[in-house]
C-alpha cells in the first residue's frame, strides 16, 4: 500500500472508535441542527424513566434508569428529529417538485421538519397546504372506491405499538392484509427462520446474559455505528476477557478497538480496549459455509471425545440432529474453505473456543439476513447453538440485532401479511369486525403488485419505501402510476416526491415531542431487541402546532374511510391507555399492560425458549439441514465480485446526517467502492481509479457510474458500496427465497474500468 496515490476525502482513521472523536461529532451534530437551549433538554431526556425512547436503535438500556448514556449516533438521531429547521409553505410554493427531485436525499431531509398537511397541485407542480379534514376526506373517498386488496399499507419500524395496532385494526376492518413493512427488508429471515428452529422469531438473550457469557460470536453487524449502546456491553465483556470472535468481510474499527466515552480513565489517558479477540474476514455470502465449518469441527471433536456436544440436551429437547450431522459429514472441508474464504484451521479454532465455553451468545445483523439464503443462515446459527445446549441457560442464546427502534414491537402487535388465525379471531370478537383471512403482501410483493398495476394506492406510516427497496429504475416509475400516495412523515424524502394521481403528505409528531390529547399528555410504548416493552413520552414542544400524532392521523383516516364502523377510533385517540387495553384483550403476553409500564424498564414479553419450551408444532427445537453453502457459485466462478451495500457512520437508513464515514476513513463523499488491494491488482486497478459497476445477474445489467475504488481491509472477492445509492444495482427479484428479504449483501457485480490503458 506504499506510494498510494492521494485520493480526495480518503484518509485512514487510525484512532479507536468512540473516544473524543465521538464527543466532537456529537457537539457538531447538535450545533448544526438544534437551538442550543433545546439541545440539553432533548439529550438529557433520552432513555430516561419518564423521558423518550431513543429513536436511534433497538438495543436495550440497563434498567432504563441509568444516568445519561452517551451515544454519538443516538444524539444524531435525536437532534435530527428535534432540529430547528422547518419546511414552510412559502419555501414549497417557490420550489416546484421537479426542482426538489434534483436535490439529494441529504438535502431533502436537511430542509427540516414538515409543518402542515400537503397536497400536490399539478398546475403549479408544487406541494400546497390543505386542512386535515380535507386530507382525510380525499383519502376516505379514494379508499372507499378501491377494492381493499388493491391498497398497500406500509409501516416503518419507528411507529409505536399503539399506532401500529390501531393501523392494523383499521386495515383489517377495511378488508386486506397488505402489510409491507421495513422488517421485510431487514430481519424477515429471522422472523421466518427462527420459529422453525426454536418456535419463536425473536432473540432469546437479555443484558444479564451478556454479564454471564463466556463467549460472544459476532457475525455481520457493525455496532459502532448501528447499535452504539451495544459497544458499552461489548467493551465490558472484553475487559472481563470474554473472547469476542468476529466474522465480517470488512474490518470495522469499533469491533477492533473502542474507547468508551463513559470510561473517564480511558478518555483521560487516550487508551482504548481491543474488542475482537479474533477477527475473521469471511467472504460476503460465505457465512453458511463458515457456520457449517464450525459445526463440522465441533462434530469431529465430539466424535473423538464424546463430550463436546450436549448429548442430553439434544436428546431431550431437539429433533433432526442425525440428518444435520449427516449433512455436515457429507460437506467437504475443501468446499467449506472455498465458499467461506476461511481456512479450516481458523474455523477449527473458533470451534475450540466454542467447545470450551459453557455459555455462548451469537449476535448477528444484516450481514446474515440480507442474502438469498438469509433464512438458512439464521437457522445455522440456531443449530450451532443447539449443539451445545446454548438456550435456556444463563449467559447463552441468540441475539439478532434489530433495526428500527420499534420494528420488533410492530410485528408483535399485528403488522403481518400472514396473521395468525388466533389473533384475527380475537380481533373479530373484541371489535365486532370481520378480518380478512387471505394473506396479503410483504414489501417485495407489494412493490411487484404496484409494478403490475394491480395495486392502486399506497399509504406509508413513516419510512422511505421506494428508496429503501432495491431497483429504483423499476420502482420509481411504477409509484407514479398510483391513484393515491399518502405519506405520514416527519421529514421530506424522495418517496414523497414520486407524485401519483393524488399525493398527500401528512406531518406527524416525533418521539421527542409532547403528545397532548384531550385527557392529557400521552405516552406510547415500544419493544426493544430483547423483548422489553417500555413507555416513552416526548418532552419537547412540537415542531409545529399543526402536527398530529401518528395515532390521531390513523384514526382520522379510519373515520373517513369507515364511516359505519362499530369502532369509535377517536375514542382511542383521547387516551392511548385504551389502545393498550385493547392490545391486552386481543394478544397474549400483555396482561396488566398499563400497570406494568409504570415500572422503570417496563416488562419482558414471553420467550418460551428461555425456559427450554419450544412452541414449534413438534414441541421441540429443530436442527434444520441446508445442503448448500453459498449463493450463485456459478456466477462467482465466472469472476463476479460480491457487492455488499451498507450504511456509513453518518447515516440512518435512507436518512443521511452527513457525508462522512469516519471509522472507514471516508470524508465528504459517498461515491466509493471498498475493495481488497489484491483484487484491485488482479483487475489492473489502482487506489483512486474510477469504474462503472455493473450487475452480473442473468436478467439484469444495471450500471452505477463513476465510482472511485479505494483500498480497504475487506475479504477477497467482496466489495462494498453505500446504500441507498447502490440499490440501483439490485434487481427487485433478488431476494431470500424463504423470507423475501432482498439480498442486499451479496449482489454479483463486475467492474468496468474507465482508465485508459497505456498504449
Ligand atoms: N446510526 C444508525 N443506526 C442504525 C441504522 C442506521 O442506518 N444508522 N439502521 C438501523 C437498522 S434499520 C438496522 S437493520 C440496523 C443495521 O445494522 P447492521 O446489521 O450493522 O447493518 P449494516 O450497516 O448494513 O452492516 C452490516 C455489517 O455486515 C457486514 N457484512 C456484509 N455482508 C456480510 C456477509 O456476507 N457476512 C458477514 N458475516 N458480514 C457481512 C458489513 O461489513 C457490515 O459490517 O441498524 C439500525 N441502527
Ligand atoms: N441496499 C440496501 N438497502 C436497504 C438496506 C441495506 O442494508 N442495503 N437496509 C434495509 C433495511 S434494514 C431497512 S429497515 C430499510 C429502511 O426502510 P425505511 O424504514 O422505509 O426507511 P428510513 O430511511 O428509516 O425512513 C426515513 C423516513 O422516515 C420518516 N420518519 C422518521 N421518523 C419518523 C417518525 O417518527 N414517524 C413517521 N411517521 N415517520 C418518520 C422520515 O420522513 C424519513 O425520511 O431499508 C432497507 N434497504
Ligand atoms: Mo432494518
Amino acid at each position: 500500500m506504499s506510494n498510494k496515490r492521494h485520493v480526495p476525502g480518503i484518509h485512514p482513521y487510525n484512532g479507536p472508535a468512540g473516544g473524543w472523536g465521538a464527543l466532537k461529532a456529537t457537539a457538531i451534530a447538535v450545533k448544526n441542527q438544534m437551538d442550543t437551549l433545546v439541545a440539553p433538554k432533548a439529550l438529557l431526556n433520552t432513555n430516561q424513566p419518564d423521558g423518550f425512547d431513543c429513536p436511534g436503535c433497538a438495543w436495550p438500556d440497563k434498567d432504563h434508569h441509568s444516568t445519561f448514556q452517551f451515544c454519538e449516533n443516538g444524539a444524531k438521531a435525536v437532534t435530527w428529529e428535534a432540529t430547528s429547521r422547518r419546511v414552510t409553505a412559502d419555501f414549497l410554493s417557490k420550489t416546484p417538485v421537479s426542482t426538489l427531485l434534483t436535490r439529494s436525499d441529504y438535502e431533502l431531509e436537511g430542509y427540516g421538519r414538515l409543518t402542515q398537511p400537503l397536497r400536490y397541485h399539478a398546475a403549479t407542480d408544487t406541494l400546497q397546504p390543505l386542512s386535515w379534514e380535507e386530507a382525510f376526506g380525499i383519502i376516505g373517498q379514494t379508499l372507499q372506491r378501491l377494492p381493499p386488496k388493491a391498497v398497500e399499507f406500509y409501516t416503518s419500524g419507528r411507529t409505536s405499538n399503539e399506532a401500529a395496532y390501531l393501523y392494523q385494526l383499521m386495515v383489517r376492518e377495511y378488508g386486506c392484509n397488505n402489510f409491507p413493512d421495513c422488517s421485510n427488508m431487514c430481519h424477515e429471515a429471522t422472523s421466518v427462520g427462527l420459529p422453525q428452529s426454536i418456535g419463536i422469531g425473536k432473540g432469546t438473550v437479555s443484558l444479564d446474559d451478556f454479564d454471564k457469557t463466556e463467549l460472544i460470536i459476532s457475525i455481520g453487524h457493525n455496532p459502532g455505528t448501528n447499535h452504539p449502546r451495544m459497544m458499552g456491553t461489548l467493551h465490558e465483556a472484553a475487559r472481563r476477557n470474554v473472547p469476542i470472535i468476529v466474522l465480517n468481510p470488512m474490518k470495522e474499527r469499533a469491533l477492533e478497538r473502542f474507547a468508551d466515552p463513559q470510561n473517564p480513565i480511558e478518555m483521560a489517558t487516550y487508551q482504548s480496549t481491543d474488542i475482537a479477540s479474533s477477527y475473521y474476514q469471511v467472504k460476503a455470502g460465505g457465512d453458511a459455509a463458515a457456520l457449517k465449518g464450525i459445526a463440522k469441527a465441533v462434530l469431529e471433536a465430539d466424535e473423538k471425545s464424546q463430550d463436546v456436544l450436549d448429548h442430553q440436551f439434544i436428546e431431550d429437547h431437539t429433533l433432526g440432529f442425525a440428518e444435520f450431522a449427516d449433512d455436515l459429514r457429507a460437506t467437504s472441508w475443501e468446499a467449506i474453505e472455498q465458499a467461506s474464504g476461511l481456512p479450516r484451521e481458523s474455523l477449527t479454532r473458533v470451534a475450540e473456543h466454542y467447545a470450551n465455553s459453557q455459555a455462548t451468545i451469537i449476535t448477528y445483523g444484516m450481514g446474515i439476513t440480507q442474502h438469498q439464503h438469509g433464512t438458512e443462515n439464521v437457522q445455522l446459527i440456531a443449530s450451532l447453538l443447539l449443539m451445545r445446549g446454548n438456550f435456556g441457560k444463563a449467559g447463552a442464546g441468540i441475539c439478532p440485532l434489530r433495526g428500527h427502534s420499534n420494528v420488533q414491537g410492530n410485528r408483535t402487535v399485528g403488522i403481518s401479511e400472514k396473521p395468525a388465525e388466533r389473533f384475527l379471531q380475537a380481533l373479530d370478537q373484541h371489535f365486532g369486525i370481520n378480518s380478512p383471512r387471505e394473506h396479503g403482501h410483504d414489501a417485495g410483493a407489494a412493490m411487484e403488485a404496484i409494478i403490475r398495476g394491480e395495486s392502486k394506492a399506497l399509504i406509508c406510516l413513516g419510512g422511505n419505501f421506494a428508496v429503501a427497496l432495491p431497483d429504483p429504475e423499476r420502482c420509481f416509475p411504477a409509484l407514479k402510476e398510483l391513484e393515491l400516495s399518502v405519506h405520514i412523515a416527519t421529514k421530506l424524502n424522495r418517496s414523497h416526491l414520486l407524485i401519483a394521481k393524488e399525493t398527500l403528505i401528512l406531518p406527524c409528531l416525533g418521539r421527542t415531542e409532547i403528545d397532548q390529547q384531550s385527557t392529557g399528555k400521552q405516552s406510547i410504548t415500544v419493544e426493544d431487541s430483547m423483548s422489553m416493552v417500555h413507555a416513552s413520552a416526548g418532552k419537547l414542544k412540537p415542531a409545529s402546532p399543526s402536527l398530529r400524532s401518528e395515532i390521531a392521523i390513523v384514526a382520522g383516516i379510519a373515520q373517513a374511510t369507515l364511516p359505519n364502523s362499530p369502532i369509535d377510533y377517536l375514542h382511542y385517540v383521547e387516551d392511548y391507555g385504551r389502545i393498550r387495553d385493547a392490545i391486552e384483550a386481543t394478544l397474549p403476553g400483555f396482561n396488566d399492560y398499563n400497570e406494568r409500564i409504570q415500572h422503570p424498564g417496563g416488562f419482558r414479553m414471553p420467550l418460551p425458549p428461555t425456559q427450554r419450551q419450544w412452541p414449534t408444532p413438534s414441541g421441540r427445537a429443530h436442527f434444520l439441514v441446508y445442503q448448500g453453502l453459498n449463493e450463485d457459485d456459478a456466477l462467482t466462478a465466472q469472476g463476479a465480485l460480491r457487492l455488499i451495500t451498507l450504511r456509513s457512520h453518518d447515516q440512518y437508513n435512507t436518512t443521511l446526517y452527513g457525508l462522512d464515514d469516519r471509522y472507514r476513513g471516508v470524508f465528504g463523499r459517498r461515491d466509493v467502492l471498498f475493495m481488497n488491494p489484491d483484487d484491485m491488482r488482479a483487475q489492473g486497478l489502482e487506489h483512486g481509479d474510477v469504474v462503472d459497476i455493473v450487475t452480473a445477474l442473468p436478467d439484469s445489467d444495471s450500471t452505477m457510474k463513476n465510482i472511485t475504488v479505494i483500498e480497504y481491509a475487506i475479504a477477497r472477492g467482496s466489495v462494498g458500496a453505500y446504500y441507498p445509492e447502490a440499490n440501483i444495482l439490485i434487481p427487485l427479484s433478488y431476494r431470500d427465497q424463504q423470507s423475501g428479504t432482498p439480498a442486499y449483501k451479496s449482489v454479483p457485480v463486475k467492474l468496468l474500468s474507465k482508465v485508459q490503458e497505456p498504449a
